[in-house]
């Protein structure tokens, strides 16, 4: 907006500070404090109790599907419209906006999926104080008139209360008058003016969960996993930013928001997902009771006579959304399990599509590879050393001084050469794309978005100047169906030359980040599209930016080719479009530790896929460090080692000899693994469910479960216990139970007892440990890259539980087409029991495979009475081959079955 010299100057110190690395953490003052943020302050003042709506008593309509009512602010009179929606899938959505607002309110595109009505509403009563309804067969809902709570009950329990904390808050659209409180109708932050011309128009409402201790997600905060109380402390921001080397343990904002939390106790999970795009804090309390005495007065049976939520007070979380503008729009999902409740979130907002194969492969990154030499030479080392690597990573200076879609014309002359050069070793490449625009006059995106109109305007409806990397730069107006088209039609092989279909993209600093603005962001009176303030859509920006790069990658391989997209900023339904990482982190332990419960609350937020750079952006990691975090890194869903411009250059071979071989084995594990992963991010994009998961979504009902960050599970059977301490000889794993067993994955050694056991770790240990129950397919085939071991054999890991018994699956495809869509896929359901163990089709799909049946692990067998494995499909008949016991390991072993992966077979032990 302003591009006067002292600014650019201001913003360019800013940039020298940074790439100097002068600065060792965040500095604070340069993002606000909810009390800096004026309808943040007005939110937080009021008093609980104190929100004056009260519901038109004679104003309910109720349908099968919905119920409409009036409410009414009792302060000035000011009416608005509810209305409560019975969706799909025990989920229910609360929309309340102005009836007549002076202007419409923003509501937030893109995100939501189709939604679906429920017919299942079924009026009940009315009483002097409240109306109730069922709402299918589990769960009813009342409405109290004065003051207005809504409670959802299941099982006669109440398991969300709305406004119960009496704190709801709805500015309504209005003209300004002489007073005015502070920052309603202007305010600043530094030298930053937000000139607010339509004034105060914050919503807030607040959520109950009785009787439950424990609330997770609204990621990304570099916090715990389970949320912290935030009374007395600042509430967790979700405003997408660019924080330069960001705090742990804070719940300032990072760069994604997702307005989804799920609250969790032994008896049940629900959710709400605030449906928000706006500047927003989040609040999270504890209380006795959610349920004032008042309230608890008003609130009388309504189901089959039962006697309500009578029981004594006890313990409640309270989450309290509070956003700048729009409406409010929430969803509550009403489990009952963990599994539901993402299900349900998925519903609404979507799942990842499954990506292509050797995206869930490791990743080579660095700011920057120097030339195009430099990309061939480090691609090469990875053979040398004998490490699998799939991906070479582009950050921003292979750019024609910071051009995005063109070479610089020096250090990357011939890129088709470098690309094919890499591409026929099976290997891809990914470059950087960012949203901002250098403004120079014959650079055609900056010629064709100004003769167009395709930046974001400022104020004054002129483009948006702001400082980036490019130096003076605008921002692409991603509001606009045109300017997505643009950007997507940008990727075509024609349009990018020396790209390739091997080529997959990286969106950064799309929060957007402006090294000069408010918060090294975009100011929120900026214009987009359709006379729409930055203010109300900021916290998908990035959203959109990615949206038009996935369909960019779609069409120009005319819908026949999955894209790989890798995004810094993201909202909720951005799990459709990519990857995510969790910025730029730091080489030290304690960034290690936090990429656990970041990507963790992503994920039960809808996106799995995410990672943090391996090795920690700022800073040198040593030798100890490095090893450890690709031990850890291998186990996230997204693993890529980045560095820092400044740092050493840090491939894995550079540490040594012994540190090269530790690093291959971390590889080599993510390698072996990749048909599980694979097999999970399937599971999840039909089911939602995520593909690493907290311990107590797995055992719901251990509480000792419910703290714990320190430990994950990948998809349900394995379970990982990253070394995340300097030094550490010993970790302490907890084994969650009961009636389970959990087998050491590198010793077979199993583990019955449910509790927590101190194991040994020396630095080639990383704990992880298969249930026991199921089955898990391997490919023990070493290869340079994962597209060379698409046919490879499998091992099956078989590990028994109790009962002798085990179940697993194992999805494939060609990884990388849409085919698998059309049926081209195989998908097994194995399983174990009475020494049998079987493979059947679980669906319908087909697809020849060379890849055959090389070996059968079997954990767990007390002892051996086994001599031979008979063996039977279609293709072979019946034929025979050895098994060999380990009694030290009790291990099992089934040798060649050689049965093919694409059809069904019986292996009997006898
Ligand atoms: O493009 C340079 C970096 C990139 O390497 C990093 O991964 C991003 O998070 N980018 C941020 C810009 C500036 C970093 C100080």
């Amino acid at each position: 907006m302003n591009s006067d010299s002292s600014l650019k100057k201001a913003a360019l110190c800013l940039v020298l500070l940074c790439a100097a690395q002068l600065v060792t953490s965040v500095d604070q003052n340069n993002f606000k404090k909810c009390d800096q943020s004026s309808f943040c302050r007005r939110c937080r003042t009021m008093q609980p109790g104190s929100a004056p709506f009260a519901l038109v008593e004679d104003s309910f309509q109720i349908s099968t599907h919905d119920v409409k009512a009036i409410l009414l602010n009792k302060e000035n009179n000011v009416q608005f419209t509810l209305v409560l929606t019975s969706l799909r899938d025990n989920t229910l959505r609360l929309f309340i906006n102005e009836l007549s607002p002076m202007r419409p309110r923003f509501q937030v595109p893109f995100v939501l999926n189709e939604l679906e009505l429920n017919n299942n509403i079924k009026f009940h009563s009315k009483n002097p104080a409240n109306i109730s309804m069922t709402i299918g067969d589990e769960h009813a809902v009342t409405f109290t008139y004065d003051p207005f709570v809504l409670n959802v009950f299941q099982d006669e329990k109440v398991v969300i209360s709305v406004n119960s904390k009496g704190l709801m808050k709805f500015e309504h659209l209005r003209t300004k008058t002489d007073q005015e409180e502070d920052g309603a109708w202007e305010e600043s932050f530094h030298s930053h003016h937000d000139s607010k011309p339509y004034g105060p128009t914050a919503v807030a409402l607040d959520f109950s969960f009785p009787d439950v201790d424990h609330v997770y997600g609204v990621p990304e905060h570099a916090d715990s996993f389970a949320l912290r109380t935030t009374d007395g402390g600042e509430p967790y921001r979700l405003y997408n930013l660019d924080v330069f080397e960001y705090e742990l343990d804070s719940p300032m904002s990072l760069y994604a928001a997702i307005p989804f939390v799920t609250a969790h106790n032994s008896r049940h999970s629900v959710g709400v997902f605030w449906l928000n795009a706006a500047e927003t804090w989040v609040d999270v309390t504890r209380s006795r009771s959610s349920l004032t005495g008042d309230v608890m007065s008003k609130i009388v049976s309504f189901v089959s006579g039962a006697g309500g939520d009578s029981e004594a007070p006890r313990s409640s979380s309270n989450v309290r959304f509070m956003s700048e503008s729009g409406v409010i729009d929430a969803y509550l999902t009403l489990g009952p399990s963990p599994y539901d409740v993402t299900r349900q979130y998925a519903t609404l907002t979507g799942t990842a599509p499954l990506p292509p194969y050797f995206s869930l492969a490791y990743h080579q990154c660095r700011w920057n590879y120097n030339t195009q030499k430099d990309v061939q030479e480090v691609s090469t080392q990875f053979d040398t050393h004998d490490m699998p690597m799939d991906v070479m990573w582009l950050d921003i200076e292979y750019t024609d001084q910071k051009k995005y879609f063109t070479w610089d014309p020096t250090k990357f002359a011939h890129p088709n050469e470098m690309v094919n050069n890499l591409t026929s070793t099976g290997r891809k490449l990914v470059v950087i794309i960012d949203p901002h625009i250098k403004r120079d006059a014959g650079y055609f995106l900056h010629d064709d978005a100004t003769n167009n109109g395709y930046y974001v305007k400022n104020k004054d409806g002129n483009d948006f100047e702001g400082w980036c990397w490019p130096g003076s730069s605008s921002y692409l107006d991603f509001m606009n169906p045109v300017v997505r088209d643009y950007l997507a039609s940008r990727y075509s092989l024609d349009n990018f030359p020396g790209s390739s279909l091997d080529v997959h993209i990286w969106n950064d600093m799309n929060e957007p980040s402006v090294f000069n603005g408010p918060e090294v962001t975009m100011h929120k009176d900026c214009k987009h599209y359709g006379d729409v303030e930055h203010r109300e859509l900021h916290n998908i920006y990035g959203f959109t930016n990615v949206m038009a790069t996935f369909d960019g990658l779609l069409k120009r391989s005319n819908y026949q080719q999955r894209p790989f997209v890798l995004t810094r900023s993201g909202f909720a339904g951005s799990q459709r479009f990519g990857a995510i990482w969790t910025g730029d982190n730091m080489a030290e332990w304690s960034h290690l530790k936090i990429s656990l419960p970041m990507c963790l609350s992503l994920a039960i937020s809808g996106w799995s896929f995410c990672g943090a750079d391996v090795g920690g952006f700022f800073k040198n990691p040593d030798a100890e460090l490095f090893t450890r975090w690709y031990q850890t890194g291998a186990y996230l869903p997204f693993f890529r080692g980045h560095a820092h411009i400044d740092t050493r250059r840090r491939e894995p071979w550079l540490y040594g000899a012994a540190t090269t071989a530790l690093v291959r084995e971390a590889l080599r594990a993510r390698y072996a693994l990749l048909p599980h992963w694979y097999t999970l991010f399937h599971e999840h994009e039909i089911t939602g469910a995520p593909v690493i998961r907290p311990l107590w979504f797995e055992f719901p009902q251990d509480t000792n479960t419910f703290s714990m960050e320190n430990q994950f599970l990948v998809g349900n059977s394995i379970l990982v216990r990253p070394v995340t301490d300097e030094g550490a000889t010993q970790v302490s794993v907890y084994f969650p139970g009961p009636q389970e067993v959990w087998f050491d994955r590198d010793t077979y050694e199993a583990f019955t007892q449910t509790g927590t056991v101190t194991i040994a770790v020396s630095i080639s240990k990383i704990p992880t440990y298969q249930r026991g129950g199921s089955i898990v397919p391997v490919r023990e085939r070493v290869r340079r890259a994962s597209s060379l071991t698409l046919q490879d054999p499998f091992t099956l890991m078989v590990a028994l539980n109790v009962n002798g018994t085990a179940k697993g699956s194992l999805y494939l495809d060609d990884g990388q087409s849409y085919e698998y869509r059309k049926g081209e896929h195989i998908s097994l359901s194995l399983s174990f029991a009475n020494s049998v163990l079987t493979s059947r089709f679980a669906s319908k799909g087909r697809l020849p495979t060379e890849s055959w049946l090389e070996r059968v692990v079997i954990l767990g067998v007390p002892h051996n009475s086994y001599s031979k494995a008979r063996i039977q499909s279609k293709s072979l008949g019946t034929t025979f081959t050895e098994v060999s016991y380990n009694s030290g390991t009790k291990s099992l072993s089934v040798r060649k079955p050689k049965v093919n992966m694409g059809e069904e077979w019986t292996i009997s032990i006898e």
